[in-house]
């Protein structure tokens, strides 16, 4: 039997160049070694607020981004979490054994809660997630380099319940890819590219025009100097030439060698025509796929979903004393 893969997105906004170069573009080559399955976390997305409309498009929207990727649904099982009852009810059973201390302590919880009125669907948004993974035994998980931690606490939950009442989860791995784990924000390179960042100055998302994507790399803040050096003290170029490498299939060390002393000014016009022809085809493919056709994938994804996801819910239950 080949070993489980599970991965995720959240429909939280439209999926930028970071989400693509940090997970998407390694699950399309990991779901020909692995059993996989992803999905569309549209419960997480709702731990900050979201207009309802808009949801709902953009969760066909990262369907159609899977899609036209290359996630192949006759290979990988692609379903929305909230079609698959049995993620909430696994994460309330896990609640149960989670440590208040434990959820407190996330990087992601502490950069998300600052102000006040934080809500305990934010705190809880790690167990939701170790639900996810555990109910498909799953093996790896594929994710960046910020979602490390929560799958370590998914590791923890896993022991916890397997020691206090019987060995039924699978401990999974996060298997992170050096290559491209972290892209950085175009306005500002010290946090990471979010496609819920304040300002759309941040990200190039799969979607933007031409003229976007070329303002928006014009406007990429740079670091004091102008030549263009691969190094951690010049993080915005560093980033760039990142993105650039990663999209044209290039050295770091070259691309600063081109670009030695042609300037900024000329690498940024270079790295726009480099994302916008990366992104002219996949844009082509999501045009071409019909609303009704990923309908119909999602639901029959979901159909299989729920039905692995409820042996292993009754398995839980029944050893935790529920009458199932
Ligand atoms: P949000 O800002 O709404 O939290 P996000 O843009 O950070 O969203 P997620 O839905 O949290 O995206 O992440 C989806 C996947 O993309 C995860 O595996 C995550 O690690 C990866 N990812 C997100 N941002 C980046 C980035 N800037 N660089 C590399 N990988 C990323
Ligand atoms: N928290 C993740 C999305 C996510 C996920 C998962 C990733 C939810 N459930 C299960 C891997 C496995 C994020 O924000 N990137």
């Amino acid at each position: 039997m080949r070993k489980r893969l599970f991965s995720a997105i959240q429909p939280s906004g439209t999926l930028h160049i970071g989400n693509y170069l940090g997970a998407i573009r390694n699950w399309v080559k990991l779901q020909y070694d692995y059993e996989s399955f992803f999905c569309i976390v549209d419960l997480h997305a709702i731990t900050v607020p979201q207009n309802p409309k808009e949801l709902r498009k953009k969760t066909i929207e990262v369907a159609k981004i899977y899609l036209a990727c290359g996630i192949d649904p006759k290979v990988s099982t692609i379903f929305i979490q909230s079609q698959v009852p049995q993620h909430a009810e696994m994460m309330w059973l896990l609640n149960t054994i989670t440590k208040v201390s434990e959820l407190k302590r996330m990087t992601q919880f502490k950069d998300k809660s600052e102000g006040k009125g934080v809500l305990a669907g934010l705190l809880n948004y790690p167990i939701l997630m170790a639900a996810d993974i555990l109910l498909y035994d799953t093996n790896v998980v594929p994710v960046g380099e910020d979602q490390l931690q929560h799958v370590e606490l998914t590791r923890t939950l896993a022991r916890r319940f397997n020691s206090k009442f019987k060995n039924l989860l699978v401990e999974p791995k996060a298997l992170i890819e050096k290559e491209g784990m972290r892209i950085m924000g175009l306005d500002d390179p010290s946090k990471k590219m979010s496609k819920s960042a304040d300002s759309s100055y941040n990200y190039i998302s799969l979607t933007d025009s031409d003229e976007i994507i070329k303002d928006k790399i014009k406007k990429a803040v740079t670091d004091s100097g102008k030549s263009i050096k691969y190094t951690d003290t010049k993080q915005a170029i560093k980033n760039l030439i990142n993105i650039y490498a990663l999209l044209d299939n290039a050295k770091p060390a070259d691309i600063e060698e081109a670009y030695r002393r042609k300037g900024y000014a000329a690498f940024k016009t270079d790295l726009a025509e480099i994302v916008i022809s990366f992104l002219k085809p996949l844009q082509g493919k999501m045009r071409s796929i019909e609303d009704a056709e990923v309908i119909k994938i999602l639901n029959q994804g979901a159909e299989k979903a729920r039905e692995i996801a409820q042996i292993k819910l009754s398995e839980v239950k029944k050893i935790i004393g529920l009458i199932v």
